[in-house]
């Protein structure tokens, strides 16, 4: 089983708390796409940042509530990283909050394992340190508008609402793919993500499964406000074995997860955009 570190004693005499509703948000972000810097001049765009080692923000005027982890399921889209770390550092910046991205990158050419990945996100990060909530962003994504806000949620909460692709609407009223973010408490709750789900579809309706099981609910914001454009990318190959790995998830969910997950860590490094970790899976 695994342990994780306590939360930081929090100090009671801080009286510069970052603000709940971040001052000076305009709506309507934009989205910078094209052209794609090499990873260099992306270096160059951020060199003047206040970025500190491993892709972490601290906001310089108050004091932020709460640890942020942005977990980044990753491989082989140089391009959308670029992209993606272009746009989303910017934007939590200005929503003054405390976050750490972490690319988790799959080694291989086997099927791709998101949920799996989430898990190790999640165990890699808290070794670091405690992080008070997380935030599983798939790397296509960029949102759309800075009242977006990236914090932590009370319960579960489904981010990418609304997405150009599926013409800002939800595809099926329980879609829990793309973004969510969850507390370390309700994620170590619902035990995580499942390890089953290799190949594209299904974790993330097994996800919601394990969030209403456990009498937790679904949030998301306003449709206007939780839009998001989805980069271009060639569709992968379904998981045939989905729909009866999430039937039969509802039985196994305790003890099938976060506490049954193996994997081997190859790389860890920490970047100044990102901290990156490498990491070999173990079939389940
Ligand atoms: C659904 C997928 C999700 C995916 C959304 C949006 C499945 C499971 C079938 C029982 N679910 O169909 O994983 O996020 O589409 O693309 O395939």
């Amino acid at each position: 089983s695994v342990s994780f570190i306590e939360p930081n004693h929090v100090s009671n005499n801080i009286t510069n708390f970052c603000p709940e509703i971040p001052p000076g948000l305009q709506g309507k972000v934009l989205l910078k796409e094209e052209p794609v810097p090499s990873f260099s001049a992306l270096l160059k765009e951020f060199e003047n940042s206040s970025l500190q080692l491993d892709g972490r923000y601290q906001p310089k005027d108050c004091v932020s509530r709460y640890q942020i982890a942005i977990i980044v399921p990753y491989r082989d889209r140089f391009k959308h990283l670029n992209i993606f770390l272009r746009n989303i550092h910017p934007f939590l910046q200005k929503q003054q909050l405390d976050y750490t991205i972490f690319i988790i990158e799959q080694a291989g050419n086997g099927l791709f394992n998101r949920g799996m990945l989430m898990n190790i996100g999640f165990v890699e990060a808290m070794k670091i340190r405690f992080f008070d909530c997380f935030i599983f962003h798939d790397v296509d994504l960029l949102p759309e508008d800075d009242r977006n806000i990236y914090n932590c949620p009370k319960q579960p909460r489904h981010m990418s609402v609304a997405v150009d692709v599926f013409r800002y609407k939800l595809p099926y009223s329980d879609i829990f793919g793309g973004i969510s973010a969850i507390s370390a408490e309700h994620f170590q709750l619902i035990n995580g993500f499942s390890n089953m789900f290799w190949g594209w579809g299904g974790e993330d309706d097994d996800m919601l499964m394990r969030i209403k099981m456990k009498g937790l609910h679904l949030a998301r914001y306003p449709f206007n406000i939780a839009r998001y454009t989805m980069l271009p990318h060639e569709k992968q190959k379904a998981d045939p074995f989905r729909f009866e790995k999430l039937y039969l998830g509802r039985k196994r969910f305790q003890t099938e997860g976060l506490n049954s997950l193996e994997y081997q860590r190859i790389a860890l490094r920490r970047c100044k955009l990102f901290t990156w970790i490498y990491v070999e899976l173990t079939p389940h």
